[in-house]
């Protein structure tokens, strides 16, 4: 298998999780980078986490996609280089490179060299006339595109799963800039995202019955004792997700059960019993709100897609 020699290394700066957890427990109120969620274990419980039933955002995201690819061809036009930011998603990538008409190539954008390493062998059994040119970079900076040897008509960068939703308004920003850039001129975005809807039905998506997301938010903890040494008591936290109406989104937190101290790379912190530490955020959109965000980064919404229900969203974007 050669696949290997197509990936390009653009040596992304490593993660500091040391530096980034250090700088989140120094803050009032502490919390912690959700993007420290995904190693192997957090990666298998959110895959967990997308069988539970109360968890509908990838159950109808893939519906829509599959509802909604003959129209999403039709607006994105042929020869697409498509371009994936992260490498999760199999399903969903395998919709869309089957949907759209003669796609040229697929790059995942991965920081993680071993992720994006263990997805390019599947990728390149399963997408076999689709040439496949991994990069390894870190996609909330803009990504110089790696050349196919057949000349695409321009770049699609796919943003599934309502990812942009763990990034704060300013960080998407940031993150829509990026993209712009990466994009080019011709190009544009394929984002999923999760509607603004009643929190009878979002905030058990993130409390689910069998306790899986729970499970999911406090493997950070244990992520964070084997990569950096910290000695967090996992039976010291409970995990907590409440809707916030007026922000539109999902807060997460983990819960201090007692008053405790916990040690990191030497330095102590203090938690008060009831203590709340923020560890995720997963924004729900409207569509005002998204073309607010889009507009900040130069970008507009040029075609949107919805299910049935109004919970979930596809939205192309492209270049003002
Ligand atoms: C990574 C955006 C798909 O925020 O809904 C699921 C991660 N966290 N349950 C989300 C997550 C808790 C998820 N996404």
């Amino acid at each position: 298998m050669n696949a290997v020699l197509n990936l390009t290394d653009l040596q992304p700066t490593p993660d500091d999780i040391s530096g980034d957890v250090l700088a989140g427990l120094s803050r009032t109120p502490k919390r912690l980078p959700s993007k420290y969620f995904y190693d192997r274990r957090g990666s298998e419980l959110f895959e967990e986490i997308t069988r539970q039933p109360e968890y509908y955002l990838t159950r109808i995201e893939l519906a829509l996609l599959e509802a909604s690819m003959a129209q999403i061809a039709e607006a994105v036009g042929p020869r697409a280089h498509v371009v994936e930011y992260g490498s999760g998603s199999g399903r969903k990538t395998r919709l869309l490179l089957d949907g759209l008409d003669d796609p040229v190539a697929y790059t995942p954008i991965e920081i993680s060299r071993s992720a994006l390493l263990a997805s390019v062998e599947r990728l390149d059994r399963e997408f076999g006339d689709v040439e496949v040119l991994p990069v390894c970079a870190d996609f909330t900076q803009p990504v110089p595109l790696p050349r196919p040897e057949r000349t695409a008509d321009h770049a699609l960068v796919f943003f599934p799963g309502s990812t942009i939703g763990n990034f704060t308004d300013e960080e998407a920003v940031r993150l829509l800039r990026a993209m712009h850039q990466t994009m080019g001129d011709r190009g544009g975005a394929l984002l999923g995202i999760d509607l603004q809807k009643s929190p009878a039905i979002i905030e058990p998506a993130y409390n689910d019955a069998n306790g899986v997301t729970a499970k999911f938010t406090l493997n950070l903890l244990a992520r964070l004792n084997r990569d950096i040494g910290s000695d967090f008591d996992l039976d010291g936290f409970e995990h907590r997700a409440d809707y916030v109406a007026d922000a539109g989104r999902i807060e997460t937190f983990l819960v201090s059960r007692r008053a405790q101290d916990v040690t990191v790379e030497g330095r102590g912190f203090h938690f008060d019993a009831g203590e709340a530490m923020q560890v995720e955020y997963s924004q729900k959109y409207t569509d005002a709100g998204l073309a607010a965000l889009a507009a900040q980064a130069g970008l507009k919404v040029v075609r949107a897609w919805n299910d049935p229900q109004d919970w979930f969203g596809l939205r192309l974007l492209q270049r003002t």
